[in-house]
């Protein structure tokens, strides 16, 4: 079995639009009511999976989710001409941030040497609760070994749970056994935590993991009512490395000594709030990086390119470049629409330790499978979306379709 790091990320769909719908969420608050550009928002996240497969990395992906979601305006008896916020949260398209939408345990985690997967229940926001249904369809798809998958059911409500990106694995090397760091919320002020402790635990013992090496840890508060409204909004780990905020955790120096106690061999690298304070980072989405192994050795930092626009945190990347630390290459991507709603590169995606032969092939990219998707993109999805286009029969039947042609070219019509 060769074990490695898979990214699947959530390829943008076609109903892009920014109906700020995630209280507590910054950015998605910000953008409420501007147009978005669903096709430029696909073509970004498109070119951020090109680009990590240029540097060698293995990249998957998980198809946009069926919007608008009809089952969910006929259960609340919902009409757009009347209904305009039910009518957002049925066209959203928040399935993209595939980090929210499981928790991965890699098998050499776990008691039974198989990887276990949760979907997140995402109760704590209605347009993303509506979610899980459909994200289980496709897991059930993707990773239907059973010898080399186990796929649970999500936790139940009201237990909020936002997947892995309020978890971290730390390990020697991707498949070594590693220890699981889940962060929840207990408070955040004037913005909900998402993710509960009991879920977190609840997600940990279904995974079969060694409480030796499975660590609950408090969010800051302070980090939650920033802005921080998932963990990987200020900390982020691969392997033996752990990049985080000085204020990520409430308690930063138990949390670093039980990481060092589980794995002697972690090396934390801590931003302090006088370099980059929590505002900065919350704005430039610093944390919010992809933190990958490269194949020739050493590791990058994929971070959004509003790193460089804002001061304290380019300075700060710089600094990172030049030092002596884990982390020399910092490499910036483009996914602007998608910051808009406050999910950066970390957000749109999903890691899996496995190996790729285990998982269904059609979830796999490779360059030839991009260009695919490109022209389907290119040809089908709407260039523009205002509030008030949601109404529309005309744009409907543009993100059915859009959605269709893509099952089709990618040989998923059983997810139609
Ligand atoms: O759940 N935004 C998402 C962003 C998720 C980011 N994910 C991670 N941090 N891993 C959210 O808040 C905004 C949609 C809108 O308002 O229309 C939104 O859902």
């Amino acid at each position: 079995m060769a074990l490695v790091e898979i990214n699947f990320d959530g390829l943008i769909g076609p109903s892009h639009n920014y109906a700020g719908l995630s209280y507590g969420n910054l950015a998605a608050t910000r953008h409420a009511g501007q147009a978005s550009q669903p096709r430029a928002a696909a073509l970004q996240g498109l070119e951020k999976m090109r680009h990590n497969m240029a540097l060698g990395l293995p990249q998957g992906f998980l198809v946009p989710l069926p919007r608008p979601n009809y089952t969910y305006l006929a259960a609340l008896n919902a009409r757009p001409e009347t209904d305009d916020v039910l009518t957002a949260i049925a066209w959203s398209a928040s399935s993209m941030w595939t980090a929210n939408a499981a928790t991965v345990s890699p098998a050499p985690d776990t008691a039974d040497g198989r990887c276990h997967i949760t979907p997140a229940n995402l109760v704590s926001m209605p347009h993303r609760a509506q979610e899980w249904p459909d994200t289980l369809r496709q897991l059930a798809i993707a990773f239907a070994s059973r010898p080399h998958f186990a796929l649970h059911p999500p936790v139940p409500p009201s237990f909020g749970d936002e997947g892995a990106a309020n978890h971290m694995r730390m390990t020697a090397a991707h498949d070594q056994p590693g220890i699981e760091i889940f962060v929840y919320g207990r408070t955040g002020g004037k913005f909900p935590a998402r993710q509960h402790e009991q879920a977190s635990r609840a997600v940990a013992r279904g995974h079969l993991l060694d409480p030796e090496r499975a660590l609950f840890v408090e969010q800051n508060p302070d980090a939650i009512a920033a802005g921080a409204f998932h963990n990987d909004v200020v900390a982020v780990a691969n392997e033996h490395v752990l990049f985080c905020h000085e204020l990520a955790f409430a308690d930063p120096k138990g949390t670093y000594s039980a990481i060092r106690d589980m794995l002697p061999e972690a090396e934390i690298v801590v931003v302090p709030d006088n370099e980059v304070s929590l505002a900065d980072a919350i704005a430039s989405y610093l944390f919010n990086a992809q933190l990958v192994s490269l194949p020739p050795g050493g590791m990058a930092l994929i971070v959004p390119s509003e790193c460089h626009e804002q001061p304290a945190t380019r300075a700060y990347i710089d600094r990172l470049a030049a030092s002596n630390g884990p982390i020399r290459q910092v490499i910036h991507v483009d996914v602007r629409q998608s910051m808009a709603n406050g999910g950066g590169p970390a957000c749109l995606r999903l890691r899996v330790v496995a190996d790729p032969v285990t998982v269904d092939p059609r979830f796999l990219l490779d360059e030839a499978k991009a260009d695919a998707i490109e022209a389907v993109i290119a040809k089908h999805w709407p260039e523009q979306i205002e509030p008030f286009d949601l109404q529309f029969v005309s744009l409907e039947e543009t993100v059915v379709e859009a959605r269709r042609a893509l099952l089709a070219t990618l040989g998923l019509e059983q997810l139609a």
